[in-house]
């Protein structure tokens, strides 16, 4: 059986005390470097958990690289691939999530991509955290590129089906994608489901562009909230990410005296 890392160990151990978690999403493709480190330091003074590099249009080996040199120059935050695909995987990432497409229709996201890339991260040296990955209608782009048969937003039970069948497939987190840059997020009753279903620590992502909606995700039961397009669109990160990241360490807060 996969070993926890220390990673994981690490996200674990801060859930239990702050009962919820944020994540920076940084897409290799979007910007340049001196972005890059404008976007790590002021997240990180907002409060920011870890980042996790990746995205699904050809977020490659080169650019990926560079983003990750970029932010282990800024921050001792951890950084977690999200990988489109193999290769987007370095040596100088802290974990990976090894995720699997659980609705693609196609095999290549389900297991043929981490068939192809489990050496790859062994090699590298880089703790894979096992993830069950699920797109929720819309799905934004990963849900085209993915193949994806995205969950309705009304069928909160198919995400909670999925969500159970990845925690007995060995899966420690479950991860809920709306798609990047989306109008609407995960509808709360979809992350309700999935927490009533599973103990599996629950990532949604995708659309949250508020603090409202970032607590109302928390209050649903999620644990670690992902944003990418708001730190991308906006010149001025701090100011943005403080208040969301303000409000899931509230709402986790809460959770934690409860
Ligand atoms: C995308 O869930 C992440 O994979 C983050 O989405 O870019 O909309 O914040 P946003």
């Amino acid at each position: 059986m996969l070993k926890i890392g220390n990673v994981e160990e690490n996200i674990q151990e801060k859930l239990k005390k702050d009962g919820a978690l944020h994540f920076t999403l940084i897409d290799p493709n979007d910007q340049g470097q001196k972005r890059v480190n404008e976007i790590v330091k002021q997240a990180e003074a907002a409060g920011t958990d870890a980042f996790m590099v990746g995205g699904s249009m050809g977020a490659g080996y080169t650019d990926a690289l560079d983003t990750m040199r970029t932010i282990k120059q800024a921050t001792k935050l951890p950084v977690i691939v999200f990988p489109g695909n193999v290769d987007g995987v370095t040596k100088l990432a802290d974990a990976v999530f090894f995720m699997s497409l659980l609705n693609s229709q196609n095999p290549y996201w389900i297991t043929g991509a981490q068939a192809i890339g489990a050496a790859v991260v062994r090699r590298a040296g880089v703790e894979p955290i096992p993830m069950a990955y699920l797109v929720i209608y819309p799905g934004g782009t990963v849900s085209f590129i993915g193949d994806a048969k995205p969950i309705p937003r009304e069928k909160p039970e198919i995400a909670a089906a999925y969500a159970l069948a990845g925690e007995y497939l060995g899966m420690r987190l479950v991860y809920l994608e709306a798609g990047s840059g989306v109008k609407d997020p995960v509808p709360d009753m979809t992350v309700a489901a999935v927490r009533r279903a599973t103990k599996n620590i629950i990532v949604v992502g995708g659309g949250i562009r508020d603090k409202k909606s970032a607590k109302n995700k928390v209050e649903a039961g999620a644990d670690i909230i992902v944003t990418g397009t708001l730190v991308e669109e906006n010149k001025d990160v701090g100011a943005k990410l403080a208040p969301i990241i303000s409000e899931i360490k509230k709402a986790g807060k809460k959770r934690v005296k409860n």
